[in-house]
C-alpha cells in the first residue's frame, strides 16, 4: 500500500519515539457532528499531552494516510459521503482514490505497514447478537490476530454478543488483557461480568505482554474500563441496547450499517449519556495507549 506518512510521524518512528495510531470510522460514522471533530482533536491532544505523537489513520488520494492533517480531520468529520473502510474496502478505495474512514481492522492493517505498534479506540467490533443467523462478525477480530498492533480499547460494544466475541478472540489466539480489571469492560459499562484470563495493572506490564505478542507477528487487545465518572450502570445500558436492537430490526438494517445505526439509536435513547461516556473513554484510552507506547519503545 502506498502510505502518506506525515512528517512528524515519520520523524518520530525513525527516532523510535512513541506514536499512537487513531482510527477514523469513529469520526465519520461513530459520533454525531460537531462532537466528532472535537473528539478527534481531543484524542490527538490527549496523546500529545501524555507524550507521544498521534497518527490518525484514513484512506485518501489512493494512499493510506498515517497522521491526518487537521484539514483531513475536518473532511472526515463533515463530508457526507465518506466511506466506512474496513479490510474488504481497502483495495477498492486505494484503487479508486476515494475518501475512507478506517475501522479498527483497516487501521491496524495500515498502522502495521507504517511500523506503528499501538492504536487507541473506543470499542472494537465483534460478534453481533444473532450472528448465528446473520454471520455478522466484525473483520476487526481477524485483523487484530493477523497484524502486530496493540489495540487499546474499552472492550467491545455492549450491543454485541460479548461472550461469543471473547470466544472468537480466543480461537484466533488474541490475548485480551484487562487493564486494572479481571473482567471484560463493555464499553460504557465498566464490567460485563465476563472474566478475562489475563490482567495488567500498569503500562509497563501491559507493554511487556504486548511486546511478547507483537514479536509473534500478531496483535493484542488491552481492555480499559471507561472512566468512573462517565461510566453507565449495566442494567440501564442493557435496557437501552435492547431498545436499539429492536429499532434496528424493525428498520431492516444490515451489514456495515448495523454498528453506526445502533450507536446512533443508543445515543438518542439515553439523552446523550452514551455520547458523553463515549467521548470520555476515547480520550482516556488515547492516554493509556500513550503510556503503553512509551514503555514499548524501550522494550
Ligand atoms: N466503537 C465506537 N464507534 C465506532 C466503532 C467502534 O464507539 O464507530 C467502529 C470501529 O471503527 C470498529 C467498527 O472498528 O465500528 C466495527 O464495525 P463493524 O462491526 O462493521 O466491523
Ligand atoms: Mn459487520
Amino acid at each position: 500500500m502506498r502510505l502518506a506518512v506525515s512528517r512528524e510521524v515519520r520523524e518520530a518512528l525513525q527516532a523510535r519515539r512513541p506514536v499512537v495510531a487513531l482510527e477514523s470510522t469513529v469520526i465519520s460514522h461513530g459520533l454525531p457532528r460537531p462532537v466528532n471533530l472535537e473528539t478527534a482533536r481531543a484524542c490527538e491532544k490527549a496523546v500529545r499531552d501524555a507524550g507521544a505523537i498521534p497518527a490518525t489513520i484514513a484512506i485518501a488520494d489512493w494512499q493510506g494516510v498515517v497522521g491526518a492533517s487537521d484539514a483531513l480531520l475536518r473532511r472526515l468529520a463533515n463530508e457526507a459521503s465518506v466511506a466506512k473502510a474496513s479490510l474488504r474496502d481497502l483495495a477498492p478505495l486505494l484503487a479508486g482514490g476515494g475518501l475512507g474512514a478506517t475501522t479498527v481492522a483497516a487501521t491496524v492493517a495500515v498502522a502495521a505497514e507504517a511500523g506503528i505498534e499501538v492504536m487507541a479506540t473506543g470499542g472494537i467490533g465483534g460478534v453481533h447478537r444473532g450472528a448465528d443467523r446473520t454471520f455478522d462478525v466484525s473483520a476487526d477480530l481477524g485483523a487484530i490476530s493477523r497484524h502486530a498492533v496493540c489495540v487499546v480499547c474499552s472492550g467491545a460494544k455492549l450491543v454485541l454478543d460479548l461472550p461469543r466475541t471473547l470466544e472468537v478472540l480466543e480461537t484466533l489466539g488474541v490475548p485480551v488483557v484487562g487493564f486494572g480489571t479481571d473482567e471484560l469492560p463493555a464499553f460504557y459499562v465498566r464490567s460485563s461480568g465476563l472474566r478475562l484470563a489475563h490482567r495488567a495493572d500498569d503500562p509497563l506490564t501491559a507493554a511487556r505482554i504486548a511486546r511478547a505478542q507483537l514479536a509473534r507477528g500478531a496483535g493484542i487487545v488491552i481492555a480499559v474500563p471507561a472512566p468512573d465518572a462517565h461510566a453507565m450502570d449495566r442494567a440501564e445500558a442493557e435496557r437501552s441496547v435492547e431498545r436499539a436492537l429492536k429499532q434496528a430490526d424493525k428498520a431492516g438494517v444490515s451489514g456495515a450499517a448495523v454498528t453506526p445505526y445502533l450507536l446512533r439509536a443508543l445515543g438518542e435513547g439515553t439523552e446523550g449519556c452514551t455520547l458523553a461516556a463515549n467521548v470520555a473513554l476515547l480520550e482516556h484510552n488515547a492516554a493509556v495507549a500513550t503510556a503503553i507506547a512509551k514503555e514499548l519503545v524501550s522494550l
